[in-house]
């Protein structure tokens, strides 16, 4: 990819070790119809002056359901470099170029990011993945989107919708997430107006398109929505 700066390391100066070290994962890079055609540091994938060059990435969005269709949303850590203490779903993240979660496009892509969201279900929120099953994700949509977050960095990614829905036990790391709460439909159209919190720019997003017609359908008609091999351009 021409002209990516690798080697910066002045923005990540005052962040949070543990979320320092994170930067030197390594994440999928793509072409915009989501073909891999490379990998790249997180750090790389999430600096601005890259993403302006045109460097896109994959990640996913889990969104779980509890046995009352309640989304269990998280409040970003103040330790996380990019959209710290921001409200949003589950749990998002990025398949890294490891073994199980590449895959070049539909339907291998999908079961690596599915075991990626295993993995970080885990990682930040201490969900056991026996109580995840891979075969309980489904698998909705990929959105297109650019963001920025603060000061040098944001995101640019193609970033892969699941959805679950099942009870789950958690013991949450603070270092990745500072509070959680289940919400109604109608609890998180209230929680927007609530003028003290912040929504990461992804979400917000997927609130304003799909979420709540895809809500609609959980238990029953969600096949029509899932698997889209088209990416929303967004
Ligand atoms: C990245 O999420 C993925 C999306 C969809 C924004 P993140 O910043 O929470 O990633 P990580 O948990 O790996 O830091
Ligand atoms: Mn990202």
């Amino acid at each position: 990819f021409p002209d990516i700066d690798t080697t910066s390391t002045e923005a990540l100066s005052g962040h949070d070790a543990e979320q320092i070290r994170l930067m030197d994962e390594v994440c999928i890079v793509t072409d915009d119809n989501d073909t891999p055609i490379g990998t790249a540091s997180k750090k790389t994938c999430h600096l601005m002056t890259n993403i302006n060059k045109g460097l896109l990435h994959r990640a996913f969005s889990v969104f779980l359901f509890d046995d009352q269709n309640r989304l269990l949303l998280q409040q970003r850590a103040t330790e996380k470099i990019t959209f710290p203490d921001m409200w949003t779903n589950t749990c998002c993240s990025h398949p890294l170029s490891i073994p199980g979660e590449t895959g070049s496009n539909l339907p291998d892509s999908v079961e690596g990011v599915k075991r990626a969201a295993q993995r970080k279900l885990h990682h930040e929120l201490g969900i056991d993945p026996a109580q995840v099953p891979l075969d309980k994700f489904r698998f909705l949509t990929r959105i297109h989107y650019k963001a920025p977050s603060n000061g040098e960095w944001g995101e640019h990614e193609i970033d892969y919708i699941l959805f679950i829905k099942t009870n789950v036990d958690m013991d949450i790391n603070l270092n990745e997430v500072r509070a959680t709460q289940y919400v109604s439909a109608d609890d998180l159209k209230a929680l927007f107006n609530d003028p003290s919190l912040k929504f990461t720019p992804w979400f917000k997003l997927i609130c304003e398109s799909m979420l709540f017609e895809w809500w609609q359908h959980l238990d029953s008609g969600l096949d029509k929505y899932a698997n889209e091999t088209e990416i929303r351009r967004m």
